[in-house]
Formats: structure tokens, sequence, C-alpha cells
């Protein structure tokens, strides 16, 4: 059910616009959340002791997540407030194309600034946005475990106009404290970085990317179980109607294809 009207999301999406996010206080299950922290606790540990992470810095990990169990679920994935703040962005029949998340640990430090995708078009960075993420944490996102950094408002800049404007002190970076349950839709253009966890508890961030209803990111993929396919909803299936459909999750499957991730 809709937390917002129509013209609440229309606001929230002029937001967006200017500032290429937004983010949703206090929208996710907390209980839902914590179910998902505990599924992700076991993945991350096999994950780590198997080495089959993207390695995003020191102490810093992306995961997929299984599209299975608890990871498993369209009233977080279509959600109808995310989704109508998605579609008046990036237009009618998005795609979803990604569920993952990024995991700062004890040790972990400061990336580089970076876009997460190059822009559209070679010089035609104003084109109107094609791919959102959307992250919500896992936990509470305080300065000392890892908040996400971003700049305001420089999804729609060249991208070296953007770095521009952040060296000279124009487009600051903003740390984005968060709580159990907040969630953010940003542009993967807008410069950002991730900061250094200093607790001993990691800091997994959820990442469920949505593209234009064109736009194909080899990169990443969700493989759906067949048997969970056949228990979604229309809106879900339709979402998912790009990503492969498998008869078994393989998890023992090694390695994340997504490596090439700062632009
Ligand atoms: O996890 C974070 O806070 C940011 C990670 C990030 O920006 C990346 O790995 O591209």
């Amino acid at each position: 059910m809709s937390r917002y009207t129509a013209a609440e999301l229309d606001l929230l999406a002029n937001q967006f616009d200017t500032d290429g996010m937004v983010v949703l206080r206090r929208h996710f299950a907390r209980d839902t959340l914590l179910q998902w922290r505990n599924a992700f606790d076991v993945l991350l540990e096999h994950r780590l002791r198997t080495s089959a992470t993207a390695v995003r810095g020191p102490n810093r990990h992306y995961i997929t997540l299984p599209f299975a169990g608890v990871f498993a679920d369209e009233a977080i994935f279509a959600d109808p407030d995310l989704l109508g703040i998605v579609e008046r962005v990036a237009g009618d029949e998005p795609v979803m194309c990604q569920l993952a998340s990024d995991t700062p640990l004890d040790g972990s430090d400061y990336q580089d600034v970076h876009r997460d995708t190059p822009a559209l078009f070679e010089g035609f960075p104003e084109t109107p946005s094609f791919q959102l993420a959307v992250n919500f944490p896992l936990c509470d996102v305080t300065l000392d475990n890892g908040p996400f950094e971003t700049t305001l408002g420089t999804h729609r800049m060249h991208s070296s106009d953007a770095l521009e404007a952040y060296e000279a002190g124009r487009a600051p970076l903003h740390a984005i404290t968060m709580e159990l349950g907040d969630v953010m839709i940003r542009d993967v253009r807008a410069l950002h970085r991730g900061t250094p966890n200093r607790t001993q508890t990691p800091r997994p961030m959820v990442v469920i990317g949505y593209s234009r209803s064109w736009y194909f990111r080899p990169e990443v993929k969700i493989d759906v179980p067949e048997s969970v396919y056949q228990g979604l909803g229309a809106r879900a299936k339709r979402l998912l109607r790009h990503m492969p459909r498998v008869s078994d999750i393989d998890d023992n499957a090694t390695g994340e294809n997504y490596t090439k991730f700062a632009y």
C-alpha cells in the first residue's frame, strides 16, 4: 500500500531531478529487514570464507543476493512508492536488473569519488535518468560505520564538470546517515563514495538496480528460480521480464561479474 499520494510522489520526483537522490524515511518494516540481515550474515560469512565477493576497496565487498527466500520479496522490490518514484524519473516499465549489497567492514577506507556508470552518450551527460539504485541498509548507518557520501545535483552534469565542481567545493559531499527502514533512491551518475566503517560490525547496504525499459546492463543480472517466479504477482514478474529464469540458484557459483564500478 502506498504511503504517499500521487502529488507527494510528484514532489519527491522533482526533488530527485534536482538533487539526484531522495530518501524515504522509515519506509520499510524493520522486522522484515532484520530477517534480511540474518540471512545476509550467513551469506557474507560464506562469501568471505570462499573469497567470492567483488572487492570495492580494502575490506569492502560487493555481493549479489540470491533471489530466493527473504530476499525475493516483492513487498520490497515492487513497493508502490518506490516504483512510483522510479517511474516518474526513469519512465514507465522499468526493468529490475540487480539485487546486491555493498558492505564495508572494519578496516575499510574512503573510496575515490566516482559515478557508477558513464554518461549514456559521450558528451551528452544531461540526459534524464536511465539507471537508478535503490539502497537500504540492513542496520542503522551512523557517522561511524561507513555512511554513503554523495554530492547533490551532479547527476546531470558532464563528469569532468561534476568533478571540477566537487574539487572546487561547489558540490560538497553529504554523509547520508540512515535508520533501518530508510530507503534511498539515487541516480548512479551522481558523484559519491563509500567511507570507512570504523566499527566491528559489518554495514550491509542493499542495492536494487532499476533501468529504463530499454537499457541493458550486461555486468549485472538476477537469476530468478522458476519456482520463485511462479509465486510472484504480475507487477513483480513484469519488472523481472528480462532476467534469466533458472531451475535453481547455484550459490556455489563463485565470483561476481560486476567488477568495473567506478567512472
Ligand atoms: O557502500 C557504500 O557506501 C558505497 C559503495 C560504492 O559507492 C561503490 O562501491 O560503488
